[in-house]
């Protein structure tokens, strides 16, 4: 594992860090706006007094921390695999590029020392016949990090995944919001565990799981910014249009988000990519302040 000497020093000195995966940047979003997203990200963590910890894998290496050119190659290299933890090893062993998803960025960043981690929406129980679960679902329930998302991405079966999250022990915050948001939806009509409205309320309730002995993670939800949020009816005729065509062309494993993702943006003239765009960057500053008061919380 190679940490970038900014990140090491961070950690050791007890400052903020916050990760971030980058299958959004491979695999997540269109160029050009996934190499424009993945910089942002890092100067919002920075303007909210954090070390971005953008994670990957280059050329077989584990690299937490990456350089700006680092960011171009993953965002325009076309060899960039999507590794989950399971691809890891393989990704070592043959000296790939590849880009981490939320499993496997938690699978590093975790024993880098890294606490909190920043992403879009998580993955879940895909709709469908076949039992499709995201990887990233186990990892969370096996990783104790402060996680912000939006809740799971809008193609997945919510309430299947809400179920999941509680027979699995992670706990769900809402962060300012009463009710899990849905991705590109500020409402999923799915509960939350407990709401918070500061950095301070997430950390008490994330250093008493640690004090419990608990090895989950504390999953912090922050709906999109309501000017970024999608219209339902759009929503609703994109999404039931992406999933039939998903079905029709089987598209399956590794290849489904992506594909939905990509299908929907096309069809709602960039919506989704806004909104997409506009929660990452939301959920990106709510991180670097928690990981302000974690710090903070941890040097008291
Ligand atoms: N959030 C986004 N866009 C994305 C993802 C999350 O806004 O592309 C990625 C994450 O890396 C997540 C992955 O881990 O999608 C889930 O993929 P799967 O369903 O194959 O596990
Ligand atoms: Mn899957």
């Amino acid at each position: 594992m190679i940490i970038k000497d900014e990140v090491r020093v961070a950690l050791e000195t007890n400052q903020p860090v916050v990760a971030l995966e980058s299958t959004v940047i491979a695999h997540g979003l269109p160029r050009p706006q996934n190499l424009e997203t993945a910089q942002r990200l890092e100067n919002i963590v920075r303007a909210g007094g954090a070390v971005p910890a953008t994670i990957a894998m280059l050329s077989g290496k584990v690299r937490v921390g990456l350089e700006n050119s680092d960011l171009e190659l993953l965002a325009y290299n076309d060899e960039v695999r999507k590794l989950s933890v399971r691809d890891l090893a393989i990704a070592v062993a043959r000296g790939w590029h590849g880009a981490t998803t939320v499993a496997s960025t938690m699978s590093i960043a975790h024993p880098a020392g890294i606490k909190v981690f920043a992403t879009g929406g998580i993955g879940g129980v895909h709709r469908g016949t076949l039992p499709d679960v995201s990887a990233d679902l186990p990892e969370l329930a096996r990783t104790p990090m402060i996680v912000v998302c939006s809740g799971a991405k809008i193609v997945l079966d919510l309430p299947a995944t809400r179920e999941w999250l509680e027979t699995n022990s992670v706990t769900v915050v809402g962060y300012e919001c009463d009710e899990m948001p849905a991705f590109y939806s500020r409402a999923s009509g799915l509960p939350i565990d407990v709401r918070c409205d500061s950095p301070d309320e997430v950390v008490e309730i994330y250093q008493a799981q640690r004090e419990l002995g608990l090895s989950s993670a504390l999953l912090v939800t922050v709906p999109v910014p309501r000017e970024a949020e999608v219209e339902s009816a759009l929503l609703g005729k994109v999404l039931a249009d992406s999933l039939e065509r998903a079905e029709r062309e089987k598209i399956a494993g590794r290849d489904v988000t992506p594909f939905l993702l990509a299908r929907m943006a096309e069809h709602s003239e960039g919506a989704t990519l806004r909104a997409n765009i506009a929660l990452l960057e939301n959920n990106a500053r709510v991180a670097a302040q928690i990981a302000g008061a974690v710090a903070r919380a941890s040097r008291a």
